[in-house]
């Protein structure tokens, strides 16, 4: 007997399993079933397609008028940290940047130091909190970055919390180890402490899938991003890169020459390394709620990218500074307004494009597929970016079990 049967299906989304990253074209183009099933059995997609009777289940859920899709893939957060910073909103109102708030001590040191004072159990709490949001609103497999120890005891206390989280949690996850993400202020200059942090890549090696570097004005150069790039992938690891979040630095011209698996932010890209981006399969995690939180006019190119055939992948940036929400909704619909994706691209960057960007197997609906699925209170799948701001999730299932149900108003008639 099949587990669940979802059936009716107003629109079944059903992004294109690929080889590499949709680029260019491909990202506009996705298959969607109108009246379609779905069936799921031990975990797995048994089938997706036309309305089909053949199937028997223990549940059945009917989705008329609804639209199913697989689970969001959040490809870039930073999940476990300690406090927040929510005295830095006045700051940013009188006119003072991200990166002058973080060259006066604030920012992410602020951040390190209050990751540095967490117990483990403290912060498994407190990024538990943010996981049961991000499965609330649909993100079924998420990336976490460490980043705020800047030392090789909190360094490994965020990977263990994240690992932990890993194996209690329902949600899939991806590791990274995000040590050169500030220098801290015991540092003796950038190249030491730099010199630490790829030291420190033999012992984080098993708890991370990925290295990542933010590579800025006043935190990385781009060559010490090469170094950096150049000795995690001597230890085996893949790399991603902060690049051009705010000064145009090449960061991204950068990881397509390393081969990055992605290059993240990008808003300050030049043309020549967005025309880059043609030749390779570097996927362009654009992080378009960042742009919105600092305030910023300029958003990332995403028009120009796909003009030059990149792959383009949508993410939240959770983070307690530049980007302070977990709804990937939220940021699909930021995505529809100020990065002019259509509806078709936004769903594909945040299905099986981000899922490229981690090197995770999800974001599909296809026989044998690990059944992350989500029913979207929804007419059609145009309608979640252009209703904003709103939790559209009804139910999610992950491997194949229900793990949300939107259960409504209580003592409401
Ligand atoms: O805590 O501000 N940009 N890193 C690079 C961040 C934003 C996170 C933060
Ligand atoms: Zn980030």
């Amino acid at each position: 007997m099949n587990d669940i049967i979802i059936q009716n299906i107003g629109a079944l989304i059903l992004p294109k399993k690929t080889e590499g990253p949709l680029k260019g074209e491909a990202l506009d183009e996705l298959k969607i079933v109108n009246n379609g099933t779905v069936v799921v059995k031990d975990g797995k997609v048994v089938y997706s397609g036309e309305y089909s009777e053949a199937y028997e289940a223990k549940e059945i859920i009917d989705a008329s008028n609804k639209v199913v899709s697989p689970g969001l893939v959040d490809a870039h957060t930073h999940l476990v940290f300690g406090g927040s910073r929510e005295h830095e909103m006045a700051l940013k109102q009188q006119g003072v940047s991200y990166l002058d708030i973080l060259k006066q001590g604030g920012g992410i040191l602020s951040t390190v130091a209050s990751t540095r004072q967490s117990t483990e159990a403290e912060l498994y709490e407190k990024s538990k909190k943010e996981m049961v949001r991000m499965i609330q609103f649909g993100t079924t497999t998420v990336e976490a970055k460490s980043g705020y120890g800047l030392d090789k005891e909190t360094e490994l206390k965020q990977l263990n919390v994240a690992h932990q989280l890993d194996q209690d949690m329902p949600m899939r996850m991806k590791h990274t180890f995000l040590g050169p993400h500030a220098v801290p202020k015991e540092a003796k200059d950038n190249a030491t402490f730099l010199q630490e942090m790829i030291d420190l890549l033999d012992d984080v090696k098993d708890k991370a899938d990925f290295a990542d570097i933010f590579c800025e004005t006043g935190v990385f150069t781009i060559e010490e991003s090469r170094r950096y790039m150049q000795a995690a992938k001597e230890k085996g690891l893949k790399v991603k890169i902060h690049a051009d979040e705010i000064d145009p630095l090449g960061g991204l011209g950068l990881a397509i020459e390393e081969g990055a698996i992605s290059a993240d932010h990008l808003v300050a890209s030049s043309e020549a390394d967005k025309q880059a981006l043609s030749n390779s399969d570097t996927v362009a995690v654009l992080l378009p709620g960042t742009t919105f939180y600092l305030g910023k006019d300029q958003y990332a190119d995403a028009r120009g990218m796909i003009a030059n055939n990149g792959a383009i992948a949508i993410a939240t940036d959770f983070n307690p500074g530049s980007c302070v929400t977990d709804n990937l909704q939220l940021v699909m619909s930021i995505a529809a307004l100020k990065l002019k994706l259509t509806p078709n691209e936004i769903w594909n960057a945040v299905t099986v494009n981000a899922a490229k960007a981690i090197d995770v197997e999800a974001g599909t609906i296809e026989a044998g597929d690990q059944a992350d699925i989500v029913v979207w209170d929804i007419p059609n799948h145009e309608y979640l970016p252009y209703h904003y701001g709103v939790n559209h999730a009804e139910v999610v299932i992950i491997n194949g079990k229900k793990v949300y149900q939107n259960t409504g108003l209580l003592n409401v008639t």
